[in-house]
């Protein structure tokens, strides 16, 4: 402990990687300091404790998809026997959205007291603001200013939505992800702009909870994802009712009578249509302006404001460090964020000697048809090991119930192994309970697992997991 400073530990930023630092920091005895503070979205939307994952981001956006998954199923009760159910039955958006908000609420309310009655945590609920190497101003929602002093800073301040620059009003005639999780009114026929992620997957739970979707892909379908894994789950979504307007973007957005007027261009041609929402996923922006960063030293990328860490999460300064969605060449996850703050504390504190390692993480997209993956995406394997060096394994198939309940469409999955040393590379899955399935395939691609392994395992019948432990037709 150095007196000279009132905390050991700094957080600026309480989503998942500042609370973690916080935590673990915590427990060894340290003095720690956290400011979180939630700048509201332009439409004055905001939140409570723990960051995007709780408030708008992974929890009630799954909470959304398991809801539109309930709704398929509805279709599927008559067929096995159910008697009594209309599968035309319509859903209440406020039902869902109070249903949602009172579980982040809770999940707040848990950071709240924890926050609130440990000992070694002082919180405040307030911006910070870089003074000097050891010094943050942290201002409140009046404009008040204290001003804390600490050994190490850990900037974990997160990414916000990003809005394109040349429509005028765009901020006020759109919403985005930090928006739709407690919006009052249902979106009715929604437009999402955007063809990533955040963007497939609210596209997906709002069809499947009876919206009118349009998805508007400036390119191409999850950028960095499998290609051919891409196109499947828009071929799904199509089947699903989904529809997509490939190759442009908004020209102009206007507000007629509390619609929205959009236009585009096609081929040449000038189209439009008029919507109830238009939802913006066109990616996210470090939520780095006005940190004080430049004055104190600490380099940003001038273009994403995303900061500059190395792989010790250290920053040009020696004694500030940033961790999570706002550091450039991150994967914008929650786990890997939570993940790099224990590494750091470990560094910090107890001889650890582990940095965060960012290849081979397991994710999943929660589209209606769920894809998880791990490793390389056959694309990217292409590029580095060349076609004629991979076996690719594949396998469409139809899981038991979805032939039952006579449900369209067919799930796919996709190994790709080197063929030199059998060493499977890349995972991909597209299907139900991917998130659960794809988990346990992360452990065996980090284990470095061969074909030949996955060849010796004994499948669990009847299951859709036990297709990918029998894969035997290669591209
Ligand atoms: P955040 O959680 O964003 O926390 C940053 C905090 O800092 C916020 O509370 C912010 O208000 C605060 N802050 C900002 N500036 C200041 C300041 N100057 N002073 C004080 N406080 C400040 N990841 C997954 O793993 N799985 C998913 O399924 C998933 N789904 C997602 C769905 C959506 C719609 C979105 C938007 C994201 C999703 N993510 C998902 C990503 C995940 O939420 C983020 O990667 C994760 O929350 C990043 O954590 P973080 O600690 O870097 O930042
Ligand atoms: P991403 O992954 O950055 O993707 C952004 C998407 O938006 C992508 O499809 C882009 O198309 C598209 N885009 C970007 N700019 C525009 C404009 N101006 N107009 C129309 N479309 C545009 O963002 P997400 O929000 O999906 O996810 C960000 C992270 O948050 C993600 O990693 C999750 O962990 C949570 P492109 O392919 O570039 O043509």
């Amino acid at each position: 402990m150095n007196p000279q400073y009132q905390y050991d530990i700094f957080v600026i930023g309480g989503g998942s990687g500042g609370l973690t630092v916080v935590d673990e920091a915590q427990k060894l005895g340290k003095r720690v300091g956290l400011a979180d503070y939630i700048k509201p979205s332009p439409h004055g939307t905001q939140w409570g404790t723990g960051g995007t994952c709780p408030n708008v981001g992974c929890i009630p956006k799954k909470l959304m998809h398991m809801t539109a998954l309930i709704g398929e199923i509805r279709h599927e009760l008559t067929a096995t026997g159910w008697q009594g159910v209309d599968p035309h039955s319509k859903h209440d958006w406020n039902t869902l959205v109070n249903e949602v908000q009172r579980q982040v609420k809770g999940i707040n309310k848990a950071n709240d007291d924890w926050l609130v009655t440990t000992n070694g945590i002082t919180y405040y609920n307030k911006l910070g603001k870089l003074k000097d190497d050891h010094t943050i101003e942290l201002i409140d929602k009046d404009g008040q200013s204290e001003f804390v002093t600490a050994e190490y800073i850990v900037i974990a301040v997160g990414s916000r939505p990003s809005f394109p620059t040349d429509i005028p009003n765009v901020k006020l005639l759109t919403i985005t992800s930090d928006d739709l999780f407690s919006l009052k009114k249902a979106p009715g026929k929604t437009l999402v702009v955007g063809a990533s992620y955040v963007a497939l997957e609210c596209a997906g739970f709002l069809t499947g909870l009876g919206y009118d979707v349009t998805v508007m892909v400036r390119s191409i379908l999850l950028r960095g994802f499998d290609q051919e894994m891409a196109e499947r789950i828009g071929e799904f979504m199509k089947i699903q009712g989904t529809k997509f307007i490939r190759g442009t973007i908004p020209t102009s957005i206007e507000d007629v009578d509390g619609k929205r007027l959009v236009k585009w261009v096609l081929n040449g041609q000038e189209q439009s249509d008029i919507f109830d929402t238009v939802l913006l996923a066109i990616g996210r922006s470090a939520d780095t302006q006005n940190l004080g960063l430049e004055q104190v030293g600490v380099q940003t990328n001038k273009e994403s404001g995303k900061i500059i860490a190395n792989d010790a999460d250290s920053t040009s300064v020696s004694n500030i460090f940033a961790i999570g969605d706002c550091v450039q060449g991150r994967l914008e996850l929650t786990p890997t964020a939570i993940m790099c703050g224990k590494r750091l504390i470990k560094r910090l504190y107890c001889n650890g000697n582990q940095i965060m390692e960012y290849s081979d993480v397991s994710t999943t997209v929660f589209t209606p048809l769920e894809y998880g993956c791990v490793g390389y995406s056959e694309d990217a394997a292409i590029k580095k090991f060349g076609k004629e060096n991979l076996k690719i394994f594949t396998s469409e198939f139809t899981p038991l119930f979805w032939n039952f309940a006579n449900r369209k469409g067919t799930c796919y999955a996709k190994l790709i192994v080197k063929k030199e040393d059998d060493i499977i590379i890349g995972f991909h899955y597209l299907g139900p309970d991917a998130a659960e399935v794809t988990q346990g395939f992360g452990v065996v691609i980090k284990l470095k697992a061969k074909k030949n392994d996955l060849d010796n395992v004994v499948g669990i019948h009847p299951s859709v997991a036990e297709e990918i432990v029998q894969m035997q037709t290669w591209k």
